[in-house]
């Protein structure tokens, strides 16, 4: 089947298929481990051309090396985008991100809920550099609109936010990041291009911690980047290059595998969130639940809009607060108490004493992120077993 056959395919096709283009060299069918940091020459024009631009090819792993193409060309497809960047982690790809977006005296701005490690490179480093960033309840469009200054060059958005699955409204931020002459990212971690594709809805960079439900498995750390090839070739030859927060090519080679099961995997993921999320918004001794795919969620319009699943990640809180939430945590047995998610495994863990420890309990407070609130990462495994975990657990608080 050519490329252009496959793309009317459904999604999950997609991925097992890919773009079609398997290894040219070999015709294997997957993209083998290109394990090699340098790449022979034929000669030393040639070695000139390659390093002027002027010619195609692969000079030296940390620029660019043939299993992260592959990588690269696939989750450009499945996003809808026109080139994707891999890098060593998220927040190479976050850090990548904002150095091609933004210069110094400029400014960003940004949701205030985003995973702690973000908040912290928004908080910490980037105002060193003379990077403004200015966090607002991006929620609400209307406060980003409020916020954008006419040095504003980036609108940064996590959908669904990290814990507390918040959402943003992607098409109504980008229209107003692109009035005011800004690029639109968008951290798609949490709902993955199965379930969510930004690019779609107007906005111009995705970014994902590959580390999670791309790689799936719990083996690799790892990030992404996808938007336009103008953007995707400065954030490679400006940034990366000077950075080096490259990606190995067995990481990207694990990603390619892990893309293969991702629309297995998201649908069980889902399909046991949901189960989750329901059995603790009925429990006695929950006081809160969040899950963008329950009619409570206080933005479930905008989930059944701009998702079309809703994912493994489920937030609540137990009556008690912090201390009833760590004796919960501390009496699972089945579930693993970790940080990290999208793992075939199911992780729980506390984001103020954990993921966001980064965010001070005044921050915390304005996002709306309780102390106590627990984070759930629902595995794969039978949900009747999950449930019942919860169930001996609660039973213990
Ligand atoms: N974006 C989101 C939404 C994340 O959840 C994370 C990591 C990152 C970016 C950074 O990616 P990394 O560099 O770790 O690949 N989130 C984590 C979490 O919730 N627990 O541990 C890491």
């Amino acid at each position: 089947m050519t490329a252009e056959e496959l793309r009317s395919k459904h999604f999950a096709t997609l991925c097992v298929h890919g773009s079609g283009e398997a290894d040219k060299e070999t015709g294997a069918l997957n993209t083998p481990i290109y394990q090699s940091s340098t790449f022979a020459m034929h000669s030393a024009q040639e070695g000139a051309q390659l390093f002027a631009g002027e010619r195609e090819g692969y000079v030296y792993t940390r620029i660019g090396n043939p299993t992260t193409a592959a990588l690269e060309r696939e989750m450009a497809f499945l996003e809808k985008g026109e080139k994707a960047l891999a890098l060593a982690s998220g927040m190479a790809a976050a850090s990548t991100a904002v150095l091609t977006a933004v210069s110094a005296g400029e400014s960003i701005v940004a949701s205030n809920c985003l995973y702690g490690g973000t908040h912290k490179l928004f908080k910490e480093l980037l105002p060193r550099l003379n990077i403004e960033v200015i966090e607002v309840d991006a929620t609400d469009a209307r406060n980003v609109k409020k916020a954008m200054k006419s040095n504003t060059k980036l609108v940064y958005l996590e959908s669904p936010a990290n814990p507390s699955l918040s959402l943003n409204d992607i098409a109504a931020c980008s229209a107003i990041a692109h009035e005011f002459g800004a690029l639109t990212l968008v951290d798609n971690t949490f709902a993955t291009p199965y379930f969510q594709r930004p690019l779609e809805l107007g906005a111009d960079i995705v970014l994902h911690s590959a580390t999670k439900y791309i790689s799936g498995h719990g083996d690799t750390i790892a990030g992404i980047l996808i938007s336009s090839a103008d953007f995707i070739d400065r954030a490679r030859g400006e940034i990366m290059r000077d950075l080096g927060g490259c990606i190995s090519p067995f990481n990207s080679w694990l990603l390619l595998r892990g893309l293969k099961t991702l629309p297995v995997r998201i649908e069980k993921h889902s399909f046991n969130g949901m189960r989750v999320a329901k059995y603790l918004s009925f429990h006695p001794k929950i006081k809160n639940v969040w899950y963008p795919g329950l009619p409570t969620h206080p933005q479930y319009e905008l989930a059944k809009r701009q998702m079309s699943g809703y994912g493994g990640i489920v937030a609540f809180e137990v009556k008690g607060g912090r201390k009833a939430g760590e004796r919960l945590i501390n009496a699972v047995e089945l579930m693993t108490i970790a940080v990290s998610l999208g793992d075939v495994d199911t992780l729980i863990q506390m984001p103020s004493s954990m993921t966001h420890s980064t965010y001070s309990s005044e921050e915390l407070a304005a996002v709306g992120i309780p102390e106590g609130l627990i984070r759930i990462s629902v595995g794969i495994e039978h949900y009747r077993d999950l449930l019942e975990d919860l169930s001996q657990a609660l039973g213990k608080v």
